[in-house]
């Protein structure tokens, strides 16, 4: 009986402390996802043509084009967005991607010839992209607004050799788009790049010839980090405390 009535005391003196951690970690996890590169299923990410053609088959708005060449998705040359009264400036880059663009550094493999994109906000942007590699290459956009761009995307992809192109008008707020190629490792392997609009908001980390290869962890710790920790060390002094009496 003596054993037991102390197991009980030993739960109540505690959990206050196990409340505590238990708000803490809810936050400091919560937070994990809040970084500047928007997380999108990879369901949503690369649609199958087919579906979404088959989707806007007989609608108006078609925004999707493929053909030998490729695949132009979400190209926006006159509807502005909500925020800004006209296009500011016709802005044109040509990209080339391919291996031959790969910075001579450890681990890239592929690359564009530009990883760093400036443009005033309320630019039209056009991007005439040439695919010099043998495999597929895209040049995809993230973090447009949702109501223009659907799934905030906009999405060239080159078949070996050729060349697509199309628009697009950013917002008027200075913003950091990441850019990259979507296919399974050419990001990890150089294709990375950013999209600056007006002061933007920071570079983005990992991008060849702009950013250092890894995430700072004294910039990147996720909100809460500290506090859930904080609260780690004082439910193990509570125990601690609790035990000894
Ligand atoms: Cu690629």
């Amino acid at each position: 009986m003596k054993a037991e009535r102390s197991h009980s005391r030993l739960s109540l003196r505690a959990l206050p402390s196990l409340v505590l951690l238990m708000l803490c970690c809810g936050q400091g996890f919560a937070q994990v996802g809040s970084s500047t590169i928007e997380v999108i299923p990879i369901a949503d990410r690369v649609p199958l043509a087919r579906e979404v053609h088959s989707q806007h088959e007989h609608a108006a708005d078609h925004n999707m084009q493929f053909d030998d060449r490729g695949m132009v998705m979400n190209s926006n040359s006159d509807v502005l967005p909500q925020d800004c009264e006209s296009i500011s400036e016709d802005i044109e880059f040509t990209v080339r991607a391919g291996t031959d663009y790969a910075l001579n550094a450890a681990g890239r493999t592929f690359g564009f010839d530009v990883h760093d994109y400036r443009v005033p906000p309320c630019s039209r942007v056009t991007i005439h992209f040439y695919n010099d590699d043998q495999v597929r290459h895209q040049w995809m956009l993230h973090g447009l607004p949702r109501y223009l761009y659907p799934q905030g995307m906009f999405h060239l992809e080159a078949n070996g050799g050729q060349h697509v192109m199309g628009s697009f008008i950013v917002p008027s707020d200075d913003a950091t788009y990441l850019v990259h190629c979507d296919i399974t490792q050419h990001m990890e392997k150089g294709m990375k790049a950013q999209l600056v609009v007006g002061a933007g908001s920071g570079d983005l980390w990992s991008v060849p010839g702009v950013s250092a290869d890894f995430n700072r962890p004294t910039e990147k710790v996720p909100r809460g980090t500290w506090l859930l920790m904080t609260a780690m060390g004082m439910l193990a002094g509570a125990m601690l405390i609790t035990m000894k009496r």
